[in-house]
């Protein structure tokens, strides 16, 4: 089994200080939370950006000043941006980030549920999503939050729409509205992916180290952070990102599973070095 790769989702753009003291906003807080999840064991770190008071956004300018920061510190961590932003968002707003020709950015695989609200990726909007990332030479992270987004991601790559093999999905299971974290579910998808793919899961809210510790024994990897859970144990809230992936860290040394580097990683994912 290759080394397991550990993500952090450091920030997301819907969680909130009020939720949890440590989820950060201002670019020397974003810094702070990578650097935490990178020192604990992450060779990823997936990025949305705020404005001070928190308000997701999607600027150009704003990724740069923290993609900047972040290098400086852990020059070798491999940074994937959001094109999700927030719901809502245009096409156009949440394309901004690609402009910044990161090696990897998220791509969302299809409209789902939000909780009370709809995450709009429609078909155009996916196909002008891939077509930017062809032309700029990233590599998607393809987010499937239920399984059809997984067969519709796939025969787009099949007809050249979005960047095809190897192709790296993300089973981001439990949103509310959209496809539970279950081990079946979980393991339907991998079933399905194309051959020389990798996989990643994330489960959301209390499935977030259930789901990770499937993964870990199934041979995928493990994305956790504050977008997707704020607590390292039942009503107990985490006190950084970075104590969310040494919980990963230790799980995954109890299944005799070893962590990845970014170089490490690098390889797997199949990026240049
Ligand atoms: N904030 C969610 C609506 C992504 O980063 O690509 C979408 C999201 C997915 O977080
Ligand atoms: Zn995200």
């Amino acid at each position: 089994m290759e080394k397991l790769i550990i993500t952090a989702a450091i920030c997301g753009a819907e969680v909130t200080k009020e939720q949890n003291p440590a989820v950060p906003y201002t670019v020397e807080e974003i810094v702070r939370e990578a650097k935490s999840a990178y020192d604990a064991g992450a060779a990823v770190v997936h990025i949305h950006v705020r404005e001070d008071d928190g308000t997701p956004t999607q600027s150009k300018e704003r990724f740069k000043e923290c993609i900047d920061a972040i290098l400086k510190e852990i020059p070798d961590v491999i940074l994937i941006p959001s094109t999700g932003g927030a719901v809502g968002m245009t096409a156009e707003e949440r394309l901004q980030p690609t402009e910044l020709f990161p090696e990897m950015a998220t791509l969302d695989c299809g409209t789902c549920n939000f909780g009370d609200e709809v995450f709009e990726n429609t078909m155009p909007m996916m196909r002008a999503f891939g077509k930017r990332m062809i032309e700029n030479n990233i590599k998607p992270e393809y987010e499937c939050f239920e399984m059809g987004h997984l067969d519709t991601i796939v025969r787009m790559a099949k007809k050249g729409e979005v960047p095809g093999a190897p192709m790296q999905f993300n089973f981001v299971l439990g949103v509310p509205g959209c496809t539970p974290a279950t081990v079946e579910n979980l393991a339907w998808l991998v079933r399905n992916i194309p051959e020389g793919s990798t996989w990643t899961a994330t489960g959301i809210g209390r499935s977030e180290f259930t789901l990770g510790a499937a993964a870990i024994v199934m041979g995928g990897h493990v994305r956790v952070g504050f977008e997707d859970n704020l607590y390292i144990s039942k009503g107990v809230l985490a006190k950084s990102n970075g104590e969310l992936v040494e919980k990963v860290v230790r799980i995954a040394k109890e299944l005799g599973r070893e962590i990845a580097t970014p170089a490490e990683a690098r390889r797997i994912l199949g990026l240049p070095a």
